[in-house]
């Protein structure tokens, strides 16, 4: 998979060089580039943003250095390639890259959507400062690419770069031959098909005691039915607690009536009708 970043703030990505993504771009699982926007500028002080037409608050980021950035990493339009040649910005013969823009005001990045990104051939992140990019960047995009405004929550960061941090974590660990570890993603409580969008419970390792505190006994007794539903319970009681609108959105028909007991003791009573115990 080939990713791209297109930012003013290459040091943002440093961490890109650690841990397990530094170990997928070196076993070149994941190729990664990271450009300065500015290098698409050509002032003496290499602007990238000005004051927004109709007036407010804040600089919004001229659309000449992103409409040249995009143009330079991506296959030139025009008619499909015969085959064969790699012609164009340096891309992947034939493939055209899906954009990614983050922005508050985008769409929610879940890990449906990190799964989808995971099974690209290409990405490109766009990451705007100030009050956002010229909105005809996206829109002239959009006739030669896939594009995506997508936002990570209902809250506001200085600007794109750390939501693309998390993206880039998120996909990366998904590409086959990343993580290693292949029951670690599908157990993830949001993964597809994971148990119907529970939280997962609490985990406990060594030492069985630690400052008075035991793991719970059920852990220990080799009972492996008891302890799948001990953690079942865990979860439901969890999920309440933390995300009652998963909650409430759990199909009643994967609820046999331990669950509906646990969920009523939690406060969280689902009702008996078209149940399927
Ligand atoms: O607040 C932002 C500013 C720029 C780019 C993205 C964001 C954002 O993304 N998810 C939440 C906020």
């Amino acid at each position: 998979m080939k990713l791209d970043i297109i930012t003013i703030f290459p040091d943002y990505f440093a961490p890109l060089d650690v841990s397990l993504l530094g170990k997928a771009r070196r076993n070149g699982l994941i190729e990664m580039n990271v450009h300065d926007l500015r290098l698409w500028t050509h002032d003496r002080h290499r602007t990238v943003d000005d004051t927004p037409y109709g007036g407010g608050p804040g600089m919004v980021m001229k659309p000449e250095p992103w409409g040249e950035a995009l143009d330079a990493l991506t296959p030139p339009a025009g008619p499909p390639s015969t085959g064969g040649d790699q012609a164009g910005g340096g891309g992947l013969g034939g493939v055209v890259p899906r954009l990614v823009v983050p922005t508050p005001s985008g769409r929610p990045f879940t890990q449906a959507l990190a799964v989808e990104y995971a099974a690209e051939p290409w990405l490109i992140f766009a990451c705007g400062r100030y009050e956002g990019i010229d909105s005809r960047v996206v829109e002239e995009a959009r006739v030669r690419m896939r594009v995506d405004e997508v936002s990570l929550g209902d809250f506001v960061l200085a600007g794109g770069e750390v939501a693309v941090l998390v993206m880039v974590e998120a996909i990366s660990r998904l590409v086959p031959g990343v993580l290693g570890n292949f029951d670690s993603v599908t157990d993830d409580s949001f993964a597809p098909g994971a148990m119907e969008s529970l939280l997962e419970g609490p985990v406990y390792t060594k030492p069985p005691v630690w400052r008075d505190r035991a793991v719970p006994d059920v852990l220990l007794s080799g009972n492996h039915g008891a302890i799948a539903r001990w953690r079942r319970d865990q979860a439901l009681r969890r999920t309440v607690a933390n995300r009652p609108e998963l909650a409430a959105r759990l199909d009643p028909g994967d609820l046999d009536k331990h669950d509906r007991q646990v969920l009523a003791d939690a406060g969280f009573p689902v009702d008996g009708e078209h149940m399927a115990h």
